[in-house]
């Protein structure tokens, strides 16, 4: 079958600011929470870090090209808030403002869109020393500081803006279960933390509008269709309850300006509801954003109690099913699940896939050639659930494959390939696996052909 799409759909790739750059000292830049994070014997795999990364912030040009021949329309990064405000604020560092000039002015010049995000989980230290970052309220206001300033140097170039990268998981890996930074481990502080992420989100789109200033501003979350394990009452409580703290509880607030009642009565019961003024609540209300982003990699399927978190819920792992090297369930179907609920659920929301992909055990062959076939055949499935979404009515306008290149996983380090392009962490060369060249022909016919169906 051959799925065209329609003419002004936008092929993209994601990246984020201390997954690839490196130079994580350098030039002016102040410490993130993920430069002290990495540190910490134990933190990440094999002792990984950030320091040098994929050397992006050296060989961004060479990037450029690779995207440019890849023949992408639009590439989403991140800032690294320490880079151009080394202290979280006041001092500006112009060494990494030149940074992202150069960065979005190339772009430009090779005919890619940039698509910022401010926020993709590396917060200055100084603001966790200082006061404890996201767990209190006063990083509500130096954030929509901050995006001001960034929309205040780069908004006359840059016309799509996403606050913030994946909430969820700023709140609760980093506040609850502590595997990323700041490696907190509290179940009040990560709901607290949720309430000041979606605040600064409705108060930047505020300031983005107060600004005038005349593009898009929208949220990345991750989304997952959620399933009860069992048609028996208790699963498909927890079902509805999942559904609830991961997707509701977000976006709720960002769709609709309000949080969902069944969650607040959940957290106010269990664990004391969290700070929320009525002013914020006012400003969640009137400030809704223009697109959704949406990060999809699995489906959760889940079966009530049991397991050891206090939110008391197992995740079933089905298994007959394919896995990535995450471990991820592989499940295509789940993303048009997802963008047709989210669609007739929030009354058809413009949306922007702005992550979807796969991390698999590439290998790289002696003729320095990656055959990823298990990446494309991933790739190709979800693009056509995205179609056929598009079919239905879903306003899905754009499409990040996640990522443009290998990179620092997180907790997982390098361990982790989620790219379309290589890197030796050796050398840093970039090598062209096989779904990079498959990437630029389905963006070049804007179209995939899959086996009959
Ligand atoms: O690498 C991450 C990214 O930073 C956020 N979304 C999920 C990706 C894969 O885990």
């Amino acid at each position: 079958m051959h799925y065209k799409f329609p003419k002004t759909f936008i092929w993209g790739t994601a990246t984020a600011a201390y997954q690839i750059e490196g130079s994580a000292f350098e030039e002016g830049k102040g410490p993130s929470i993920w430069d002290t994070f990495s540190h910490i014997p134990g933190k990440i795999d094999s002792g990984d870090h950030g320091d040098v990364g994929c050397d992006h912030y050296h060989r961004f040009k060479e990037d450029l090209k690779i995207m440019k021949t890849i023949g992408i329309k639009s590439y989403r990064f991140s800032i690294a808030w320490a880079r151009v405000l080394p202290q979280g604020k006041g001092d500006i560092n112009q060494k990494g403002v030149d940074f992202y000039n150069r960065l979005i002015d190339g772009l430009i010049e090779n005919g890619i869109e940039p698509i910022i995000t401010l926020y993709h989980w590396d917060l200055p230290q100084a603001l966790q020393d200082a006061y404890g970052g996201w767990a209190n309220l006063q990083v509500v206001d130096d954030f929509v500081e901050y995006a001001s300033l960034m929309f205040k140097l780069f908004g006359d170039r840059v016309k799509k803006w996403i606050t913030h990268n994946e909430p969820w998981v700023v709140a609760y890996a980093g506040h609850y279960v502590g595997r990323h930074a700041p490696g907190k481990k509290d179940i009040r502080t990560a709901i607290q933390v949720t309430h000041h992420l979606i605040l600064s989100h409705a108060k930047t789109v505020e300031a983005y509008r107060h600004m005038g200033q005349d593009g898009q501003i929208g949220i990345t979350l991750n989304l997952y269709p959620i399933k009860a394990a069992s048609c028996s009452q208790e699963d498909q409580q927890a079902a509805l309850f999942v559904d609830g703290y991961h997707n509701r509880w977000f976006l709720d607030p960002v769709l609709k300006g309000e949080y969902p009642k069944d969650i607040w009565d959940y957290f106010k019961e269990t664990f004391g509801a969290p700070i929320v003024s009525d002013e914020d609540l006012e400003i969640l209300s009137k400030n809704r954003c223009d697109f959704l982003g949406v990060n999809y990699y699995f489906r959760k399927i889940i079966k009530q109690g049991g397991g050891k978190d206090p939110l008391n819920f197992i995740e079933v792992k089905p298994s007959d099913s394919e896995y990535t090297a995450m471990n991820w369930e592989i499940y295509a179907e789940g993303l048009y699940d997802l963008l047709l609920d989210l669609s007739k659920n929030y009354d058809y929301p413009l949306i922007y896939i702005t992550e979807n992909g796969a991390a698999f055990q590439d290998v790289l062959s002696e003729e320095l050639s990656v055959n990823d076939s298990y990446r494309i055949k991933f790739l190709k499935e979800h693009f056509k659930e995205a179609y056929k979404a598009i079919q239905q009515g879903v306003r899905l306008e754009a499409y990040y494959v996640w990522s443009l290149m290998d990179n620092f996983e997180w907790a997982f380090g390098y361990g982790k390939r989620f790219g379309l392009i290589y890197i030796d962490y050796d050398s840093k060369d970039r090598i062209w696996k096989d779904s990079a060249y498959w990437y630029q022909k389905v963006i070049e016919t804007n179209s995939i052909d899959t086996e009959a169906d």
